[in-house]
């Protein structure tokens, strides 16, 4: 007799979760991932992955934060970028430079060109973007207990207004893997839009894996680009706080700097200053309309801020957060789930 599946983890004295849900984007998720595994060997892990980096080149649809899911988890990342294939090769991207065809800022590698070709023909043919993951994910995860999930099955696309002399309102928008790859998150943020997000709508294995979920870990990745999109696609914030789990946030900003990726560029476009007390009140208590988090966790570098939390009604904790082995990021996710509990 399995224990009831919604009642909450009390890993002092009971089993571990037997369910847990993450939600993650692409680079910090999957080291985030590894973690959950390494503090919860038995349980079913369900990683809802950010899809609003998606783009289309070339005539290819490219899903960065999900194929980055998909090679780190499976081993064929290129472990140095954070991105792309081990072991990669660039005859692809010298022909498309040779014939003069852009763009070429964004580096395919001819290995993962094959992804975006299989996950390209199986759209025309209809298939879902969760049934294309799940196809992918059957070469890539070898752990039966752990499903990637894309948060939806709609078009969302991430885009960033930046501040433009030449444009003729002075600001134009560019796709959020232009401004990050091409220009470097340089230019002035003057908002963050994400198009299609209006009218993207949860998948039901989504929906399932939040509200049957023991635990939910909102993973260090961005909060405007990777854990934004996905609290703004219908359904995700409506699970959050029906779900019968504790809900734990983890911060991905360190001492008032993002530990990877261009967050602090981000965020006071949201009006969201940089730091992880503010991160974690953006995302706010369950117990605040729209609130999400049962608890916050934070690095001891922002020990200090602990009181600011807690005080704005978010349950707050400072542990050593860096990620650098699996075993390390099970020790603080465990703290969270006891502190929690
Ligand atoms: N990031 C870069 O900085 N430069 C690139 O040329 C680049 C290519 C690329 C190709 C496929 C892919 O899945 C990811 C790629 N990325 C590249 C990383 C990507 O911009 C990020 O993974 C996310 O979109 C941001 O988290």
């Amino acid at each position: 007799m399995s224990s009831p599946s919604n009642a909450p983890a009390d890993p002092a004295h009971s089993a571990d979760p037997a369910r847990v849900a993450v939600l993650a984007g692409g680079v910090g998720g999957s080291r985030f991932v590894r973690g959950v595994r390494a503090a919860f060997p038995e349980a079913q892990i369900d990683v809802i992955v950010n899809t609003a980096d998606d783009v289309t080149l070339h005539g290819l649809r490219i899903c960065p934060d999900i194929d980055t899911m998909l090679y780190a988890l499976g081993d064929g990342i290129d472990s140095g970028k954070g991105w792309g294939r081990a072991d990669e090769t660039w005859s692809i991207m010298a022909e498309l430079k040779t014939y003069g065809v852009e763009p070429t800022w964004f580096a395919l590698g001819d290995r993962d060109v094959a992804t975006h070709l299989v996950r390209t023909q199986l759209l025309a043919a209809g298939a879902t973007a969760t049934e294309i993951t799940a196809a992918l994910a059957s070469r890539w995860i070898d752990d039966p207990l752990l499903r990637v999930l894309p948060m939806t099955d709609d078009r969302v696309e991430t885009h960033v207004v930046i501040a433009d002399p030449q444009a003729t309102a002075g600001k134009r928008a560019v796709h959020f893997q232009e401004f990050w790859v091409r220009l470097h998150a340089e230019p002035p943020v003057l908002d963050v839009v994400q198009v299609g997000l209006d009218s993207a709508r949860a998948t039901d294995a989504v929906t399932e894996a939040l509200t049957t979920a023991d635990l939910v870990l909102v993973g260090p990745s961005n909060p405007v680009v990777s854990i934004g999109p996905i609290l703004g696609v219908a359904g995700v914030r409506p699970a959050l706080r029906a779900t019968g789990a504790r809900v734990l946030g983890f911060a991905g900003i360190l001492g008032g700097a993002p530990v990877l990726g261009m967050a602090h560029r981000l965020l006071p476009a949201i009006g969201v200053e940089v730091s992880a007390a503010a991160v974690g009140l953006h995302y706010g208590p369950r117990s605040r309309p729209g609130g999400i988090l049962d608890a916050w966790v934070m690095d001891t570098t922002d020990a200090e801020s602990v009181d600011a939390v807690t005080r704005g009604g978010l349950p707050a904790l400072a542990v050593p957060l860096l990620m650098s082995s699996p075993a390390d990021t099970a020790a603080f996710i465990r703290a969270g789930v006891e502190f929690a509990a």
